[in-house]
């Protein structure tokens, strides 16, 4: 059953995450918005049935290594009797005055979707990229920053449910 929109998508509600184990790897760069947004991202987790042991966090420095440390988290717990069923990767990337933000925008995103497919494990794409801090910001709920805020950290969470429960 769907009956929960958020900007244009429908979730389903209650979603069975009891028996899932989920992975979040984020980033220390722009940390105010990315702890948000985990927050966001983790309490939905929690509501929609995955246990708080079920939660493994983990960070990096930039947007640019989470790739490499979701793939590298991923494989080590495949062979365990836990593996992670879906990964949730965070950050916040925010245009500066040189290409710096284009070629890590566009670097982390074609990593995060080869991890992904390459491991057969639903990687979201939890990267903010935003012109300014104002419009993260709003993207990761804070209302003080903008009309419209929404913490998107809440999508990525059910979206990580419904991919690993796919089929
Ligand atoms: C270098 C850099 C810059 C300029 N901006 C960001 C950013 O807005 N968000 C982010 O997550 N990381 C940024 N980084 C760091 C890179 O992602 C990476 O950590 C370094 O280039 C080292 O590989």
């Amino acid at each position: 059953m769907h009956d929960s929109t958020v900007k244009g998508i429908e979730f389903a509600t209650k979603s069975a995450g009891k028996d899932l184990r989920i992975l979040i790897v984020h980033t220390r760069w722009n940390s105010p918005i990315v702890n948000r947004l985990v927050e966001g991202a983790k309490q939905t987790l929690l509501e929609s049935g995955v246990l708080a042991e079920n939660i493994v966090l983990h960070n990096v420095p930039g947007a640019y290594e989470l790739p490499f440390a979701t793939q590298k988290l991923l494989k080590a717990s495949a062979g365990s009797t836990k593996p992670f069923d879906a990964a949730i990767s965070i950050g916040v990337l925010i245009k500066g005055s040189t290409m710096h933000f284009e070629y890590i925008a566009d670097a982390t995103s074609q990593g995060l979707m080869r991890v992904g497919l390459d491991l057969g494990i639903p990687v979201i794409f939890g990267v903010l990229t935003c012109l300014n801090e104002d419009q993260a910001f709003v993207r990761a709920g804070d209302s003080s920053r903008g009309s419209n805020a929404h913490n998107h950290g809440i999508d990525w969470a059910h979206t990580a449910i419904e991919m690993a429960t796919l089929g």
